[in-house]
């Protein structure tokens, strides 16, 4: 009995070996930090422990909360209580804490898509998040809101500017930005705006049903058919788009790249659906910018107006588009640009097979021909070692670890 309390220093090492090997076979070797608590039922003047948690989710952004620290949402739904236009604003204070590479401060849904960010609808700027400072991430929350039509209103899910260097927007649904809204306004209304960020992770989310009313519908009139972005991209770098969800968002593109000068973009394995009932825009990837290495890869896209990538007033160096499939061409205007190449994609393909485009579930049956012909260079690694071009991998599709989506569907 005692010599089982009794180690040897020797048995002691091989504690401690077991111990990283563990956490090198779980990939968990992160710094540590402390974990708080957000709840409906909860308190700003609360500890934020987990049987006394904090009110609001902006809450997040204030000491004590440091770099690699762990906000958790509790489920319901949360508002702009303060009026500024966002449900949480990371403001660009020396009070508000940074995250670092190693040690983000990460504010998260407890049941995916449990915690209800409702976006607030001022005749000015209105966001979920509004990210101004380094290294957070956004994960786990869904995402919805915006009813104002006047002229100066703009709506995004979430905002990130030149200050939110690092940030990861991972596993959300954002939807119903402004889709009720009739509105000439210039302003766009974006799922996620990347405003001139640096290392920027947009992953695993479902982003569908973004932007305003069209011309005609419901009884709107508006010139404005092009201002709302499933995610836009402008004058960004080392920004990453993968294996996102992005349907009905054709009051824009779902994917837009504007403006500025965007450096080293990669978007790979995203599901991109939809044609706008006006023919207007185009296309699901809008590349409309000075860009300077980018890699566009492994994308299925279904049922654009004209082809999966538009390219127009754009200067390019290094920009490769290659291993995407389409029931349209890859290549929407058909051209040959400078700094682009497009190879080996998959046009014309008329049958994409994905479980259901009426419902949305764009898995992948059995007999679809993205299954294992996506490249396996430059993305990360799948587990049958043969990707698909899908933002789904069919093989482990039906994963329950993956994340939840608003109607049961699951993304790697
Ligand atoms: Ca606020
Ligand atoms: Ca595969």
């Amino acid at each position: 009995m005692t010599n089982r309390l009794i180690r040897s220093p020797h048995s002691v090492l091989l504690s401690f070996s077991g111990v990283c090997a563990l956490l090198i076979l779980f990939g968990t070797v992160t710094a540590q930090g402390a974990t708080y608590y957000v709840a409906t039922t909860g308190s700003d003047s609360n500890p934020g422990t987990s049987d006394r948690p904090w009110r609001n989710p902006q809450r997040c952004t204030t000491s004590p909360i440091k770099a690699g620290d762990t906000c958790i949402v509790r489920s319901g739904t949360y508002t702009d209580t303060d009026g500024n236009g966002a449900v949480v604003w990371v403001y660009n204070r020396t009070t508000t804490p940074s995250g670092t590479a190693s040690g983000p401060i990460t504010i998260k849904s407890e049941k995916p898509l449990g915690a209800v960010i409702a976006v607030s609808s001022r005749n000015g700027l209105n966001t979920g998040f509004y990210v101004d400072k380094p290294y957070y991430v956004i994960e786990g929350f869904n995402i919805s809101g915006g009813s104002n039509s006047g002229s100066s209103a703009t709506y995004h899910g979430i905002y990130l500017t030149s200050s939110a260097d690092g940030a990861v927007v991972r596993a959300n649904s954002i939807h119903h930005i402004g889709r009720a809204v009739c509105s000439n306004s210039d302003n766009g209304f974006p799922g996620v705006f990347v405003k001139g960020t640096s290392s920027v992770l947009i992953e695993r989310n479902r982003i569908y049903s973004i932007g305003r009313r069209r011309n005609g519908e419901s009884g709107c009139s508006t010139t404005r058919y092009q201002h709302d972005h499933g995610i836009y991209v402008t004058g960004a770098s080392n920004v990453t788009v993968r294996r996102n969800v992005i349907y009905d968002s054709n009051r824009g593109y779902p994917i837009h790249v504007y403006r500025g000068t965007t450096s080293n973009l990669n978007i790979y394995h995203n599901t991109l659906s939809g044609k706008s009932p006006t023919g207007k825009p185009t296309g699901h990837i809008l590349l409309a910018s000075t860009i300077r290495t980018a890699n566009i890869k492994n994308n299925i896209s279904t049922d654009a107006k004209s082809g999966m990538v538009v390219i127009t007033g754009l200067t390019a160096s290094g920009v490769s588009i290659n291993y995407n499939m389409s029931n349209t061409i890859t290549n929407a205007k058909g051209g040959s640009y400078s700094g682009v190449q497009f190879s080996n994609n998959f046009d014309r393909i008329s049958t994409l097979g994905f479980v259901s485009n009426s419902t949305n579930d764009f898995r992948l049956v059995s007999g679809s021909p993205a299954i294992n012909r996506g490249t396996t260079s430059g993305v990360p690694p799948v587990s049958d070692g043969a990707p698909d071009i899908s933002a789904y991998e069919y093989a482990v599709q039906n994963n329950i670890s993956s994340p939840l989506t608003p109607t049961g569907l699951r993304a790697l």
